[in-house]
């Protein structure tokens, strides 16, 4: 019988397995733009032009190949505005024996599908997203045999099974990761390579001057929007990175530079997570680079590790975890997110460059994420909810399974540490080290505490003070607690008072 196939707006992927055994003859597919997922958080402009554009260019591909779309666009008066209600008109429409979809990548969504088949009173067959390495049941398996079960072994599990950079049982180079070799800062003078940005078609410009009327209060520029919006440029942009960028990606992976959103960073999680690109084509290429001798093993197993191993890993931990894991909040974090996140001014150089860059790409890397970003929203006891919610929007790249382990996991520790067995804090000291942007900053890196201090001293240490009895008896903290157990009462009393200054008002002096 005939089957509506409904395909979502990250599902943009040829080989979906929701259109494997599509005839069509007979089949639809359906597609739609609603408005509840382009405001179900106030998702940057870009994020919104990006996944709007490559839906309707892949809908064009799809008709190209003699396949028949039924694409709602947002501006369609008859718009019920949600999955579940374009559906049902849908199903209305063309009278389908079955609905068949691929799972999502959102547990929101994914409560909602369970609801379609009682509703429709049709069969609605859910397919496993065959697009990942590892299938939510293979993890949820994988979770059984390995209670404690951290990303290191669970990528060691995935390079055996995946063949990836293996030597027979051996990882290639003799060991599974080169991280000492990846935490180079930039050498004076080096100059990172331009990269390649997209010039809007036709369909991309009306994509845009739609999203400039409908969402112009969402943070974040629009201009200047150069993504990716097809398979055929995301596979140009791959290859780019692949030739010109990835030889030096491990060297320079944990460096910032002021001016340089991009570095040597792959640019590709956009095209990953909305299916333009797949995880095993980008694997593939990367160690077929470091084959060829084009690209150091340094480089190329650390790239393959984030894809291959946290993408994966992150992902299970999601399903596995939800839907209780976002209501967690270990470490009990109840600040407001301060203004700066949204653009209000900062004599934080650090901040003001990663949210700058946010603002202007729905980009930042992942150092910025985490180690500037991340760590000010950690150190500072933000609620979890909040900086989730704008981790969530910000980025072109953010999609609920993917930001909130990282989020609430690895930068928040709010899971108690099923992610990350410790917080990734750090002071200012280490923000110096890897980027220039204390040189141009107006707080003092060396002075601890005051207001003239860089906020990220007191605060680090504040914020061993403030989950002394959640943190202190971690063994992996045990050096660093020992240096705050030698601090004097007098110092300890100093940095809180920093802190809650800067943190909550009180006076300074
Ligand atoms: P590269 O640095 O070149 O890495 C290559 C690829 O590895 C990425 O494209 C991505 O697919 C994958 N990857 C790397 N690190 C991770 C990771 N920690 N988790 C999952 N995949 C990873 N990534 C997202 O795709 N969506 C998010 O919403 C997201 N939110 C994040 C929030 C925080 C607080 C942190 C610390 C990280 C987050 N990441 C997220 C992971 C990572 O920062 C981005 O994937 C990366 O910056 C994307 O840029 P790139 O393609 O240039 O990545
Ligand atoms: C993120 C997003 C946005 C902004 N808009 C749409 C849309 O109009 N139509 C659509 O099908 N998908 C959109 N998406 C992606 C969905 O939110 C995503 O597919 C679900 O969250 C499931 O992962
Ligand atoms: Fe950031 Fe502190 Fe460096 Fe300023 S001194 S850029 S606040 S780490």
């Amino acid at each position: 019988t005939a089957a509506l196939r409904f395909v979502l707006g990250d599902q943009l992927s040829r080989g979906l397995s929701s259109l494997a055994d599509l005839d069509p003859e007979n089949d639809v597919v359906l597609m739609v733009e609603v408005g509840d997922e382009t405001t179900y958080v106030a998702h940057h402009p870009q994020k919104i032009a990006l996944i709007l554009s490559a839906m309707r260019h892949f809908a064009e591909e799809l008709r190209d190949r003699g396949v028949t779309v039924d694409y709602v666009t947002l501006d369609d008066p008859d718009n019920t505005h949600s999955f579940s209600g374009e559906l049902a008109r849908a199903v209305k429409r063309h009278k389908p024996g079955r609905v068949v979809a691929t799972e999502p990548g959102e547990w929101r969504v994914w409560e909602m599908m369970g609801d379609w088949e009682s509703d429709l009173d049709l069969p609605v067959e859910i397919l496993t997203d065959d697009r990942f390495y590892c299938t939510r049941g293979e993890f949820a398996g994988y979770v059984e045999d390995n209670k404690t079960g951290r990303m290191e072994y669970f990528y060691r599990e995935m390079r055996r099974r995946t063949g990836l950079l293996m030597e027979g049982d051996d990882p290639a180079g003799g060991a599974w990761n080169f991280d000492q070799d990846n935490r180079k800062s930039l050498p004076k003078g080096l100059e990172p390579p331009h990269r390649m940005r997209f010039r809007p078609d036709e369909t991309t410009q009306a994509v845009l001057d739609l999203v400039a009327g409908r969402f112009s209060d969402h943070f974040g520029d629009l201009e200047g929007f150069g993504w990716a919006v097809t398979r055929e440029e995301a596979l140009r942009a791959l290859r780019h990175f692949i030739n010109d960028i990835l030889p030096n990606f491990g060297d320079y992976q944990d460096a910032m530079k002021t001016g340089e959103d991009y570095l040597y960073h792959a640019l590709v999680s956009p095209y990953l997570n909305i299916g333009l690109l797949t995880p095993d084509e980008v694997c593939d290429k990367a160690e077929q680079a470091w084959k060829d001798g084009a690209a150091p093993l340094n480089a190329v197993e650390g790239f393959i590790r984030q894809i291959l191993g946290w993408r994966e890993f992150v992902r299970g931990i999601y399903w596995t975890e939800m839907p209780g894991y976002v209501e967690g909040n270990y470490l009990n974090a109840r600040r407001d997110l301060p203004a700066m996140y949204w653009g209000a001014e900062t004599d934080m150089r650090c901040m003001a460059e990663c949210i700058g860059a946010t603002r202007r790409n729905a980009y930042a890397h992942h150092i910025q994420r985490l180690m500037v970003t991340g760590n000010f929203a950690l150190l500072a006891g933000v609620e979890p909810r909040q900086i989730e919610k704008w981790y969530l929007e910000v980025y072109a790249d953010a999609f609920d399974w993917v930001e909130l382990p990282n989020v609430h996991g690895m930068v928040m520790h709010a899971d108690g540490g099923r992610l990350g067995s410790k917080p990734y804090a750090a002071s200012g000291a280490y923000i110096n080290r890897m980027s220039d942007y204390c040189k141009n900053c107006d707080y003092s890196l060396k002075q601890k505490t005051g207001r003239e201090a860089c906020p990220f001293n007191y605060l680090y240490w504040n914020f061993l003070i403030e989950n002394e009895d959640k943190l202190g008896n971690n063994q992996r903290m045990g050096l660093i607690y020992g240096s705050l157990r030698k601090k004097s009462g007098a110092e300890r009393d100093e940095i809180t008072r920093s802190a809650r200054a800067f943190l909550d008002g009180e006076a300074w002096d």
